[in-house]
Parts: C-alpha cells; structure tokens; sequence
C-alpha cells in the first residue's frame, strides 16, 4: 500500500532513566531488518536521553501526552514547545489510560490535537471501545464518535499528520486481544469512516495501529490483515527482544 507502517513502543510508567538507555541499546539492531518505521515513547523525564540516544538509529522519539496550551500556570504539565526543544515531534493523544484515569475527553483532545498540529507534530490518536460497548454492539458507534469528535473539525491536509491507534480497551494489558478478523473489521469500519467524511485518497493515506496486548507471537498475523498497518506495544516494548521481534514481524 502508499501506506506507512508503524510500530510504536508506549512504555508508559517505565523505565528510569538507567532503563531507558539499556531498552534502547537493545533496540540498536532494529534499524536494520525492519519494514516499518520505528517509534519508542518513554516517560517525559527521560525523553531527551532517549532523544540523544537514538542518534544514528532508524528509531523515533515520542511522547506519551502534552499539554493543549503553548505555556502558562499549569503545574506539572509539558507543552507542544518544550517537546519541539529537545527535537519530540511526535505525540500519542487519548489513550485509555488518559481517558480512564485523568478524565481526558474528546473536547480536550481535539483542543491538544490541534496544539500539536500547530506546532507541525505528528499526533498519535488512541481510541477504543470497552467490553461493555461491544456486548451492547455499539462498538462501530462508539469508535465513530471517538474519531469524529477529535477529529472531523480538521481540513483534509491535516490527515498527513495523524496516525490512528485503535485500542479495544478489554485488550490492554489483560493479555486478551482482538482476534486478527476483529482487528481487520474495525480498522476497515475507521477507513470507510475517513473515506466517507472525507476522501478515499485520505483514508488509504492514513495509518491506522492496532493496540492491546500485541506480543511477538501474534504480531505476524494481526499486521498481515490488509487495514492493519503496524501496532502501538505496551507491555512487550518494555523487553527489547519482544518489541524487535514484533517490529520484525513485518
Ligand atoms: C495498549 C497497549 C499500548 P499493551 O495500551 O498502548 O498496551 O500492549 O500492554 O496492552
């Protein structure tokens, strides 16, 4: 396909910063056999470690969130800026752990989305139903608003700057995933959703991540389904065998 491929390490509250740099001289022999392209997001106090680490390497820096305001009184909150200093141009908005457990919702991500496009970021958008939605069938539903809400107010050319990483929330970190097939419906369902909002040429442009318990043992076959375009890793990012053998699965 035109399309990227991704695979992102979300490393979450990991790491110190003696960690960060053994992960990621684990992570020096990625470059290169890999067919996607790299990216590893470590806590905000060792990113710019990371950032000096990864030089040389075929591996990008992300972050895990920000701030939606360029500065100000906000105690204990990192901007678009500061990111953009140390050389972070990448950030992952709205993942389910934000959304849980900091209250994040769709107004507030479309406000950071917006930062983070303003300040020429690529944003990493995470959405996902919870076991609950998809008992009750409305998981397609409850996706579309999680895009359109975010999402929909931006122009077409917007979209070169946005990875989407599709996250059912009963899949993270409970060992439990979606079945390939299940991985392959709703990323076509989100595809049909951009078309249909805005073009097919942005829809076949945009990469879309499968997250939720990605392990080396079944990387292969949920990345080889046709709207699958790479993964967002958690818990096996956080062992440089695991993430090399996933980014290798491609
Ligand atoms: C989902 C995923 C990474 P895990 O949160 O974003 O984590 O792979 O541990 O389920």
């Amino acid at each position: 396909t035109m399309r990227k491929n991704i695979v992102a390490g979300n490393w979450k509250m990991n790491t110190d910063l003696a960690e960060t740099q053994d992960l990621i001289s684990g992570l020096k022999k990625i470059a290169k056999t890999s067919n996607a392209e790299v990216i590893i997001a470590p806590p905000f106090v060792n990113l710019y470690s990371a950032f000096e680490s990864v030089k040389g390497l075929d591996i990008t820096v992300a972050a895990q969130n920000m701030h939606q305001s360029d500065s100000g009184a906000f105690t204990g909150e990192i901007s678009a800026s500061m990111l953009k200093s140390i050389g972070v141009n990448t950030v992952i908005l709205g993942h389910s752990e934000r959304r849980a457990f900091f209250n994040e919702k769709e107004d507030l991500l479309a406000e950071k989305v917006n930062t983070a496009l303003e300040n020429d970021m690529t944003v990493i958008y995470c959405f996902g139903e919870e076991l609950k939605d998809r008992k009750f069938s409305e998981h397609f539903e409850v996706v579309h608003k999680q895009i359109s809400n975010a999402l929909f107010h931006l122009d077409a050319s917007a979209w070169e700057n946005i990875v989407l990483a599709y996250e059912p929330v009963w899949a993270i970190g409970t060992g439990e995933t979606a079945s390939p097939d299940q991985a392959q419906e709703m990323h076509a369902y989100i595809r049909k959703t951009i078309a249909d909002e805005y073009s097919e040429n942005v829809a076949e442009k945009v990469t879309i991540l499968y997250g939720g318990s990605v392990k080396p043992n079944n990387a292969e076959e949920i990345f080889s389904k046709p709207d699958v375009d790479g993964g967002l890793i958690g818990g096996a990012s956080l062992k440089a065998e695991d993430f090399m053998a996933i980014v290798n699965a491609f």
